[in-house]
């Protein structure tokens, strides 16, 4: 009371409301005026912060927080009442007639679609000290994963408007969600490399905020150890995200720009492009209100699972049940041996990769009921099995594809299945924790996230009619992996299956040990013997042939172990550099038709 005076009259409202929420333990330490009152004013406002950035503010955050805590102390189960079910869904395979009607459907839609790329996570299983998008996903041409993602975007955009000539050209807008662990580096990266292309308005940063930590089961909250006039905070999931961008008002300024669709995707998937055309497709094909992506999960394996869930009283949802989750629901609910492979040797549950494609209209009704609230969960690691006190403080969490949780059941929610190679490679393990990865299961580490570019672009062009070697195992930080040549190319030279088709021709191979970068919309691929290396690069108003035998010494994958602190941070963690002995390289700056016969 003595304090009060400091404060302004929100803040007083907002002082009466911890005093009655059972939260006085936050202020008993504080001494007399005069003493510390700039630290008071400071607490304050990181009071007012927490509680404006929350659905409901603080008093909704303490409520929630109790209710759940008393359940989870009880032991309650989340999926009590519901029985997991196999869900059907879109099964795509790559390059087959469906697959090539899909994306040729997704391309001419995507000029209606909304980009968000959730970003606010340190990725404490990866370990690297820098922001995950600004990791090369590929260390031949070391573009970064948020540049590879910016130049999709626009690549999509590009083919959209080819697709649909006549109409207006638009600008596909592209959100990244930051926290305030990535927030100024991601700005950073963007302004030094002139936003990758994309014009600098198209672009827009939401920061989410960390939430409050609880103390104890009564939902007190923790005071920061390191500062007693600061309340202590952690992250609060990606599930933020909705409620950030109904805040922001961009859900409405893109339904009055006639958007219909907004995809979400998470920080280091690098195939996540060569997935997106088919899959708005297929939204858009079936009138999807919720898409999620999936690809085939092995047992055990820490994705999610798409699972039918359906209760005691009639009401069913398609939802991702999480990976410690799985297993637990699956054995209370007569499957005694839990989440076990089936006869096709994966789990019968498709793997959440968090992916969503969520329809516009039916996206912002929702959120008109939910303010973007989305189910939230808790934690705890108790101190021992009376359940009374935690370890360290917990705090109340969500994820964005719990969304489809609050939807009524006439909402139609699907998934689409694609090929684990051509969809999902994420980098998300550290080396050390990948090589434990039990055999069979993906690594999702750096070393494999590259390896997955190399062999997916090698079976795309296979099926494109390129004659592409066998691969070789070699292990690289303990894991062992599938080498294949090593080959990228720009978004614009093969956005989708058709592209590359059109672009390659004639009898061409390519040998084991050769790297091909193809850095140029309209180079033309025609009756090419690769075996070494090759590197093109081409202006958008060059038109270049390329074919001939190229034979040279080549770039040799050398090994690198991930302690050796004397090579740099972003190649370590992958157990291999590129050594570049010798490569033929032609680069085309200017306008007009070229021809490279080697
Ligand atoms: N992220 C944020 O933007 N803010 C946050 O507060 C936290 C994260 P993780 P996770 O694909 O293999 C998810 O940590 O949460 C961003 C799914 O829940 O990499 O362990 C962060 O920057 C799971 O079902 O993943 O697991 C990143 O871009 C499964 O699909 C993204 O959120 C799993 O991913 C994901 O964060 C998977």
């Amino acid at each position: 009371h003595k304090n009060l005076h400091l404060l302004s009259p929100q803040q007083v409202e907002l002082a009466k409301m911890l005093v009655e929420k059972g939260q006085s333990h936050l202020f008993e330490h504080w001494p007399e005026p005069g003493v510390d009152d700039g630290e008071k004013k400071a607490f304050f406002d990181q009071v007012a912060r927490l509680n404006s950035s929350y659905p409901g503010g603080l008093a909704s955050y303490i409520k929630i927080a109790r209710e759940l805590l008393a359940d989870s102390k009880a032991g309650k189960n989340p999926f009590d009442g519901f029985t997991p079910s196999v869900p059907t869904g879109e099964n795509l395979s790559h390059g087959d007639e469906n697959f090539i009607k899909f994306e040729e459907a997704g391309v001419r839609e995507a000029q209606n679609a909304a980009f968000v790329l959730v970003a606010g996570g340190l990725g404490e299983r990866l370990g690297y000290n820098g922001i995950k998008v600004a990791l090369p996903f590929e260390t031949i041409t070391g573009t970064c994963f948020l540049q590879n993602y910016i130049e999709s975007v626009l690549a999509l955009q590009e083919a959209s408007y080819r697709m649909t000539q006549g109409g207006q050209k638009k600008e596909i807008p592209f959100v990244i969600m930051t926290s305030d662990d990535t927030h100024a580096r991601t700005l950073e990266l963007l302004e030094s490399h002139s936003y990758f292309g994309m014009k600098p308005t198209q672009v827009k940063l939401l920061k989410q905020e960390k939430v409050a930590c609880l103390e104890d089961n009564d939902a007190r909250l923790a005071l920061d150890p390191q500062n007693k006039f600061r309340v202590q905070t952690k992250p609060h999931g990606h599930g933020d995200v909705h409620s950030l961008l109904y805040s922001s008002g961009l859900l409405y300024e893109w339904r009055d720009a006639g958007l219909r669709w907004v995809l979400f995707f998470q920080d280091t998937n690098g195939l996540l492009f060569k997935a997106i055309p088919a899959s708005i497709g297929v939204s858009a094909t079936k009138g999807y209100h919720v898409n999620s992506l999936a690809v085939p999960r092995k047992a055990k394996e820490a994705i999610g699972g798409i699972t039918k869930l359906t209760h005691t009283d009639g009401r069913s949802m398609v939802i991702n049940v999480e990976y410690n989750q799985l297993d637990p629901l699956l054995r209370a609910t007569g499957f005694p041996d839990g989440d076990v492979n089936c006869e096709t040797g994966y789990s019968p549950f498709p793997g959440n990769i968090n992916q969503l494609i969520l329809e516009l209209d039916a996206y912002i009704e929702e959120l008109k009921k939910t303010g973007g609230g989305i189910k939230e969960f808790v934690n705890p690691k108790y101190k021992d099995a009376s359940k009374t006190s935690f370890k360290s403080s917990t705090r109340l969490e969500c994820m964005m594809q719990d969304y489809p949780k609050t939807l009524p059941p006439s909402a139609r929610v699907g998934f689409t299945v694609m090929d684990t190679w051509l969809a999902y490679a994420p980098v998300k393990n550290n080396p050390e924790d990948a090589a434990k990865v039990p055999k069979g299961n993906p690594y999702h580490s750096a070393t494999s996230g590259e390896m997955a570019i190399y062999r997916a672009n090698s079976l795309i062009l296979r099926k494109a009619g390129v004659q592409v070697d066998n691969p070789v195992n070699e292990v690289f930080n303990g894991q062992e992996v599938e080498v294949w040549p090593r080959i990228v190319w720009k978004p614009t030279w093969g956005l989708t299956f058709a592209d590359v088709r059109s672009k390659v021709s004639g009898n061409c191979s390519i040998t084991q040990r050769s790297t091909l970068a193809i850095k140029g919309q309209n180079i033309f691929v025609k009756d090419l013997f690769l075996d070494g290396a090759l590197m093109i690069d081409s202006i958008d108003e060059a038109e270049v042939k390329v074919g001939g035998s190229v034979q040279n010494k080549g770039w040799i994958l050398e090994k690198v172990d991930y302690k050796d602190t004397s090579v740099p941070e972003e190649i370590r963690i992958r157990g291999f550099r590129f050594k570049k002995i010798e490569q033929l390289e032609k680069h085309c700056t200017e306008p007009g038709k070229f021809e490279l016969k080697a």
